[in-house]
């Protein structure tokens, strides 16, 4: 019976969560952030490492690239023509793989109806995917590295130090209900970090550009779309559907003639499942994601590096471990505030001369 109030809860949670955002989208990115969320998000800061000097963790000897990057031949040809390699690990022990340039159709193919459809929820309406059309053509003229993996909590607390919590006026103990009971869920280093807001992602990819040569960013929306497609145009770079052996997300719902899976109710370690095509982890599902862009409307015209307006929500992208199976598609945009089901990846720029 607890099993079952718990699992209701969540799905309850889930939906409310989803639900909220998109209801939501005339408000700024300010007004959609959770007070929870905000209060686990502003504690953090920079840890006092010395620049140039990289921390402790970079002692461990580096894996051979030929054991951990799963290469497709287009990612080989990519790095070999612009002379650079086509993985790298960094001094902190996160590894990336080269994106070569392309164009692609970003957005969903399927209509909103359809999406609606397929995902088989009562409430979940055409209204909630609206905004991934027009499916429009993309160009990205640049390669780029982007992390195989979320950030895990071991990388991000390498970097970033959480201040102490002071409690509030009268209180003498930690409150009973805190972020910090679902962090405890992802204590381990090889989690993905999570309850993680835009700007302390934003942070982390600062600090580790200061100890290195190399520049760090968020993914914008549609690299991290084109790295999620890896080359297809299907719901998800599986195919038309996803099992719960392929990602980490709510299995108690499916997407299209899928089935009804586990739902884990927590995240798994990075890198638990089969990467992508372009060897790219938990692009669907486990947390989702930030994105460099702010949301805005697709157009239909071709275009090429789009970066979001300077203004507006910031977005998420591949749903988490919380999500049912539709809001893990790869064209799904979700504009929302770091609960325990978000966190992010990185992406560098194809250096100009080697660092
Ligand atoms: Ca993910």
């Amino acid at each position: 019976m607890r099993l079952r109030i718990t699992t209701a809860f969540f799905l309850v949670a889930a939906i409310s969560i989803t639900t909220s955002v998109r209801t939501s989208w005339s408000r700024d990115a300010g007004s959609v952030r959770s007070p929870r969320a905000r209060e686990l998000s502003e504690p953090l800061a920079l840890a006092a490492a010395k620049p140039d000097k990289p921390p402790a963790a970079a002692a461990k000897p580096k894996a051979d690239i030929s054991t951990w990057a799963k290469i497709s031949p287009a990612q080989m040809a990519a790095a070999k023509k612009l002379g650079v390699p086509v993985a790298f690990e960094n001094s902190i022990g996160m590894r990336f793989v080269l994106i070569p340039p392309g164009t692609f159709m970003m957005g969903s193919k399927e209509s909103a109806a359809e999406v609606a459809r397929n995902c088989a929820m009562p409430n979940a309406g055409s209204g909630w995917f609206m905004d991934e059309h027009p499916h429009h053509k993309v160009t990205l003229t640049e390669a780029f590295y982007m992390s195989i993996h979320e950030v895990t909590q071991g990388a991000y607390k390498t970097l970033i130090t959480p201040k102490p919590k002071k409690p509030k006026r009268g209180e003498k103990t930690v409150p009973e209900k805190e972020p910090a009971e679902d962090l405890a869920k992802a204590k381990d280093a090889n989690d993905p970090a999570v309850m993680i807001s835009s700007s302390a992602a934003e942070q982390f990819c600062k600090k580790l550009g200061s100890i290195g040569k190399r520049k760090y960013t968020l993914p914008t929306e549609a690299q991290w779309e084109y790295a999620c497609r890896a080359g297809t145009e299907t719901p998800f770079s599986f195919g038309e559907t996803i099992s719960t052996d392929q990602a980490n997300y709510h299995g108690g719902y499916i997407y299209g003639k899928g089935k009804k899976g586990k739902y884990r109710e927590k995240p798994s370690p990075v890198g638990s499942f089969a990467p992508n095509a372009w060897g790219l982890y938990d692009m669907h599902g486990n947390v989702s994601e930030w994105c460099a862009d702010r949301y805005d409307k697709y157009g239909n015209e071709p275009v090429s590096d789009p970066k979001g307006p300077a203004k507006g929500d910031r977005i998420l992208r591949g749903g988490s471990w919380r999500s049912y199976p539709g809001a893990c598609r790869s064209a799904f945009r979700l504009r929302g505030a770091g609960t325990d089901g978000v966190g992010f990846r990185v992406c560098c720029a194809i250096p100009t001369k080697s660092p």
